[in-house]
């Protein structure tokens, strides 16, 4: 069973049929025509769209689960992947969870308990505190021996949520009162802790695969510096850091794998890191206890399926693969698309997706949950497609991504391939030189703009030449018989209106820049 939605639910589906494997979709009212719904071998609905009365209903899950005689339950991300309560009622009802067991996931759901025992593993992490800050004298002490700017953290957060930097003592009580409520709120714990806070790092993150024997290897690291508001939009592997330091690899590996091992891990993780470029160190920051969205871009370097894995490891299988033969090729890349509007704050954009038309050819993979007609519900995340390129090096990568970027056609909503049109673009990012304030130090949201006027001109020329060209339903022409003359008259007219427009020299996508030919074909452009 699949207790997920959209484009991870019809991933985990694909895996299940490579392996023979039957399933069952749970679905909510919102999702009744989803794409997972049709691909899943059964479907049973759950409830109305809002996700507390569908995808987060723990006993109708089960409920269904044991009625239909699934044998495990994969979680996707989001919803109840990270929910110890719901692995222990999977556990009770005799059903195998597809991920890691409740314990290992208390502890590491549990940002400061993590801190305490990974550093008593002797696992690098930040500089700071190992409690939670009681008082402000506390407080002040611990800020004062990290020394500013620090970070305050929520210790049952993560992800991001409420934590702040203080570069002073007086910000530094403002933000401890602001984030124990925020916590509170977020995830009833107001404990928060205080970290040395690291500027302008790089967030990279280690995928590992652990077995129920303990057995656990690395499949090399993602990056994911370029996020916005703490919400990743591209990721790729390697680092590009990696290709200045070809040994970091193996010293973030094997410390992720010895963290997994401290934990008791099993199955698919994640384990972060923050890497200072200016000391080329690289701190433990948490563990993501479930299939990550970005997880394919791993699997085009290494050519690992990360899910068919989680299965096997779920079945009791030992691992497969050894670490020595886990190898890293060539460059793979993530764009994720959002439905929002890249010009509006990026608010979520809703409704009907009048014309979809996906990017293919050499090293495109699409991860979709959507099509030509289908309406995107309000109730869910953003996420639709993630597009992903895989090159032979990076900047063959970034090529193809450039291409498949231009080739995509999705309308109805809006979506935010224009910003990573500007990041295919931009400078740095093509010289890898990137960090977490990517998009503010770069100014991508102001270029954004400007991207989404170039592609509005060419969608609406496209939209017109077509209107012209396309004959109306009431007066299509018939199909000429094969070998015959051509005498209908309306067929005779519309080749003709067809040969004006392109003769025309309708209006062309322009070329994406970036790329330098050095020979004869550089004047082509
Ligand atoms: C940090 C940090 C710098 N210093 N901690 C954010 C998500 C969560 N997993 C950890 N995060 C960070 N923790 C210290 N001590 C930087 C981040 C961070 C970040 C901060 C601001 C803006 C974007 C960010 C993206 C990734 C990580």
């Amino acid at each position: 069973m699949i207790a997920n939605r959209g484009e991870i639910a019809l991933r985990v589906i694909r895996a299940c049929k490579e392996l023979g494997v039957k399933t069952v979709a749970v679905y909510s009212e919102a999702d009744a025509n989803a794409k997972f719904v049709y691909y899943a071998d059964e479907a049973h609905l759950l409830g109305p769209g809002p996700a507390t009365q569908s995808y987060l209903k723990m006993e109708k899950i089960i409920e269904i689960a044991k009625k239909t005689g699934a044998e495990g339950i994969h979680p996707g991300y989001g919803f109840l992947a990270q929910n110890a309560k719901f692995v222990r009622m999977c556990e009770e009802a005799g059903i195998e969870f597809i991920g890691p067991k409740a314990k290992a996931q208390e502890l590491l759901g549990d940002k400061l308990g993590a801190r305490r025992t990974m550093k008593k593993a002797g696992i690098p992490i930040v500089p700071g505190a190992l409690d939670a800050v009681q008082d402000d004298k506390d407080a002040l002490q611990v800020a004062e021996e990290a020394g500013y700017p620090v970070m305050v953290k929520p210790a049952g957060g993560g992800g991001g949520i409420g934590m702040q930097v203080c570069r002073s003592k007086d910000e530094l009580l403002e933000a401890i009162k602001k984030a124990q409520r925020l916590a509170a709120s977020a995830f009833s714990r107001a404990e928060v802790y205080i970290e040395k806070y690291v500027e302008k790092p790089r967030h990279i993150e280690i995928q590992i695969l652990a077995d129920k024997k303990g057995d656990v290897i690395y499949l090399g690291e993602r990056e994911c510096s370029i996020q916005r508001r703490h919400q990743k939009l591209i990721e790729e592997a390697p680092s590009p850091v990696m290709y200045e330091d070809p040994d970091l690899r193996r010293r973030m590996g094997e410390t992720a794998v010895k963290v997994a091992k401290v934990a008791g891990y099993e199955n698919a993780g994640t384990c972060e890191f923050l890497y200072s470029e200016k000391d080329h160190a690289f701190y433990f920051l948490e563990v993501n206890s479930r299939l990550q969205v970005e997880h394919p871009v791993t699997e085009l370097v290494t050519g690992i399926d990360i899910v068919k894995e989680q299965l096997k490891i779920a079945s009791g299988e030992p691992l497969s693969i050894k670490q020595e033969d886990v190898q890293i090729r060539g460059h793979a890349m993530e764009c994720r698309i959002n439905a929002e509007d890249p010009l509006n704050n990026f608010v979520p954009s809703i409704g009907l997706i009048t014309n979809y038309i996906e990017p293919g050819g050499p090293g495109v993979r699409v991860d979709s949950g959507i099509y030509a007609g289908y309406t995107i519900p309000p109730f869910y995340d953003s996420l639709v497609v993630k597009l992903l390129t895989w090159g032979n090096d990076r900047n063959e990568c970034i090529a193809r991504m450039r291409r498949a970027l231009d080739e995509f056609v999705i309308e109805g909503i809006q979506t935010v391939i224009p910003f990573h049109k500007v990041v295919m673009n931009d400078e740095e990012f093509i010289k890898g030189r990137i960090n977490t304030e990517f998009i503010q130090d770069r100014n991508i949201l102001e270029k954004v703009k400007l991207q989404f006027e170039q592609d509005e001109a060419w969608r609406k020329s496209r939209a017109n030449v077509l209107s012209k060209i396309q004959p109306k339903a009431e007066e299509a022409p018939q199909q000429p018989q094969a070998g015959a003359a051509v005498t209908d008259k309306k067929t005779v007219a519309l080749a003709a209106a067809i040969a004006s427009y392109i003769q025309s020299k309708p209006m062309r996508q322009p070329v994406s820049s970036g790329w330098v030919l050095s020979g004869r074909l550089r004047s082509a452009r």
